[in-house]
């Protein structure tokens, strides 16, 4: 492979000539300059022969060698090697850039001449840690920081929601002793990576603006600054009433910085995330919350930004419409690959929508990845590459670069996982990603074409089929690659279920294919026993894997495969009945859906689950909502049964309690006319706001379970 260097350098130019490769010679000045984390990594490059290259790092001693911050040149000639930087930070880059040349050489013997000019497009980069869910593990962060180190990003924002001492209810205690403990190493890992480590507090959900609490976050603070921590970050998301006040917010953090920020010479700037962090939530009143933020928050004071809404490729436009309320430049809170909203999806595709312009428009990019850090990396890999050269960024190579970084054993197969493993699904974010982008068009074809399919031979003209089929066949064989070749063991407990699913989903779409090619009916039914069979096991796999109250189950393929193979599933079963054929009894599946005043909400689907038990129980859910509801006067949301089965029972939980929140659950069976019991009819439940006030909430759970 030709040598390519990501993330991609700003300048480069490779001279004609290249030299035979006998390894590398560390000189004095560099093992003094190099510290700790310089020298490690040339180490395994070093030559035992007097033909090796010596390797120079020069600090310019004027300013007459221009190099931007966190920059470098990095020169091969015939004699030797050369790095100039201005910081650290620019020398350690310069060498991470130097050991993809020098593995390169490695491999092919010689070491090409070339000239670079490097530096970061946008000044902070990196990730936050911001889900919900079961926060990463420590090994999972150890790793996550190396990788940061080897891609050239230097934030890491610790800010996950279910850390009790980040949020609600713990925010005011230190850490206990073996937590505290482990948080000193990370930092200092990051430190030897060239991360800076932003931890974040989350005091909203039940401050008091008075000194206590001001006392108590400070305090906090330097507990951490105490463990090493010297980046700071303060989180208002999600959260509504006495916490969400602009003047209060920003009273606090000028407070915090005053007393805390600029009392210590070492700390970095510090961050804030609003509590209008999208513009579909900002109220775009003048003299409203962000302008307050921008008027009385201390212009030193970064503040975050997630888009236009909660989940939004990042445009100019609306990078401008911030900046002119807040008065700075927004640092970008990038909601992707986070899929705490669709728990049972994996998010794996490309990383796009990013405005090329960004780098003018903001001060800082951090994504917010998967509770899943090692299935993260590839999208993390494409935003190292996007924030450090912005113009010259290519999704779809940086995507392929990505996986063959990650998981070079098994790139090929990952690929075409990955590839059927990209969108969220119809959720409330109504955020959506490119799936199966090489037989998309044909799916979507065959699946509005499916009602007439009702004689054999089917007419299919202008589809190839046998294109299809080659693709969905390389389904199965391609996870049995990952489950045999994987190395990295992290990553495969991570996704696991999801490859079982996805060899089903191979099987089912391969059956459904050749049956859609069979000459007769007779010839057809075998290949319908078969869908029949993978799609069983396609339903087992989703009841008996990742159980969790949000999003339970497994999806795979769920943009393009999956609708159609559930279509193309039951007109089958409908036309071998009709035509005479014994169809065994498929697993029953209840359905429903959503019945809103809400127009964000009408999108949702339904979700299904089982209920374990002695007999397992069908439950249909609405996914819970992690961010605050506002339903006004006689808003109303709920689910309207669709099957024959009748509703037994219902879970529905708010924050705060139902009885304290004023909402009130409601039953129909026509949804023409409710009742406030439930009995042998109830088709419809809902939630309602029956008062005269807009009621604000968090909907926890709304599970309706069936006979
Ligand atoms: C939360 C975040 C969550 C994300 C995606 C922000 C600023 N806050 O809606 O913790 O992971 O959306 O669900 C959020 O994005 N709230």
């Amino acid at each position: 492979a030709p040598l390519s260097i990501y993330p991609v350098p700003q300048h480069i130019q490779f001279k004609q000539d290249s030299l035979p490769f006998y390894g590398i010679r560390l000189t004095a000045g560099l093992k003094m300059t190099g510290e700790d984390n310089i020298v490690p990594l040339l180490t395994p490059f070093t030559g035992k022969t007097g033909k090796s290259i010596a390797i120079h790092l020069i600090k310019p001693a004027s300013k007459a060698v221009e190099i931007p911050k966190e920059g470098y040149t990095l020169k091969i000639t015939a004699r030797q090697i050369q790095i100039r930087y201005q910081d650290p930070r620019g020398a350690f880059y310069g060498v991470q850039t130097l050991t993809q040349i020098l593995n390169h050489a490695k491999r092919t013997g010689f070491l090409p001449l070339l000239d670079i000019m490097d530096y970061p497009d946008i000044p902070r980069r990196g990730i936050v840690e911001g889900f919900y869910g079961t926060p990463w593990t420590f090994q999972d962060r150890v790793d996550q920081l190396r990788f940061y180190g080897k891609w050239k990003i230097n934030t890491y924002i610790y800010g996950p929601k279910d850390d009790i001492y980040h949020s609600s209810p713990n925010w005011r205690l230190p850490y206990p002793k073996d937590q505290a403990a482990r948080l000193k190493e990370l930092i200092h890992i990051a430190r030897q990576n060239e991360v800076d480590f932003y931890w974040a507090i989350h005091p909203g959900k039940d401050i008091q603006w008075n000194q206590a609490d001001s006392l108590a976050i400070i305090h906090k603070l330097q507990s951490l600054y105490d463990l090493g921590v010297r980046h700071f970050a303060v989180f208002f998301d999600d959260i509504a009433g006495e916490g969400a006040k602009a003047q209060k917010q920003a009273g606090l953090l000028n407070y915090i910085q005053n007393s805390f920020i600029s009392q210590h010479s070492d700390i970095g700037p510090l961050i804030m995330c609003p509590t209008e962090y999208n513009k579909l939530w900002a109220d775009p009143k003048p003299n409203t919350y962000l302008d307050i933020l921008g008027q009385q928050l201390d212009k030193r004071i970064e503040i975050m930004w997630t888009g236009n809404s909660v989940i939004h490729d990042i445009t100019k436009e609306g990078e401008d419409w911030v900046n002119n309320r807040i008065g700075r430049k927004a640092f970008v809170w990038w909601n992707f690959p986070v899929n705490d909203y669709v728990r049972n999806h994996l998010l794996l595709g490309p990383v796009y929508g990013l405005d090329k312009d960004l780098p003018k428009n903001v001060s800082g990019f951090v994504a917010n990845p998967m509770d899943k850090a090692a299935a993260s990396k590839v999208a993390i890999f494409s935003v190292a590459d996007f924030c450090w050269n912005t113009k010259a960024y290519l999704p779809d190579a940086s995507w392929q670069k990505g996986i063959q970084q990650v998981l070079p054993e098994v790139a090929h197969s990952y690929k075409i996982f990955a590839q059927n493993n990209t969108d969220p699904g119809p959720s409330y974010h109504q955020y959506r990603r490119i799936e199966s982008p090489a037989i998309q068009s044909v799916l979507d074809t065959l699946l509005a074409r499916t009602d007439q399919f009702t004689e054999f031979p089917i007419k299919l003209t202008d589809i190839d089929l046998s294109a299809l089929n080659a693709v969905c066949q390389s389904f199965s064989p391609a996870v049995q690659d990952i489950l045999m070749h994987i190395k990295d063991t992290a990553l495969l407990r991570e996704i696991k279920p999801w490859l079982w699913h996805f060899a089903s989903l191979g099987k089912a779409a391969t059956a459904l294919t050749q049956l859609l090619s069979a000459p007769d009916s007779k010839k057809a039914f075998p290949y319908f026993l078969q869908l029949q069979k993978a799609r069983n096991q396609l339903i087992a796999i989703d009841r008996q894997y990742n159980r969790n109250p949000y999003q339970p189950g497994i999806v795979t393929g769920g943009r393009h495969i999956q609708p159609w193979i559930e279509k193309s599933y039951y007109h089958f079963a409908e036309l071998f009945k009709k035509q005479g054929w014994a169809v065994p009894d498929a697993v029953d599946q209840a359905s429903g859906r959503v019945i809103t005043s809400i127009p964000e909400f009408k999108q949702l689907s339904v979700q299904k689950d089982v209920a374990a038990g002695n007999k397992p129980v069908q439950v249909l859910k609405l996914s819970p909502i992690l961010e605050v509801l506002r339903f006004n006067p006689g808003d109303y949301m709920g689910i309207a049964v669709k099957s024959n089965t009748s509703v037994t029972n219902q879970v529905i939980t708010t924050q705060p309690s139902l009885e304290k929140s004023g909402l009130q659950i409601a039953y129909s069976k026509d949804g023409i006319s409710w009742q406030a019991d439930r009995d042998a009819d109830t088709k419809q439940i809902r939630l309602i706001n029956a008062t005269g006030q807009p009621i604000s909430f968090k909907l926890e759970r709304f599970d309706i379970l069936l006979q």
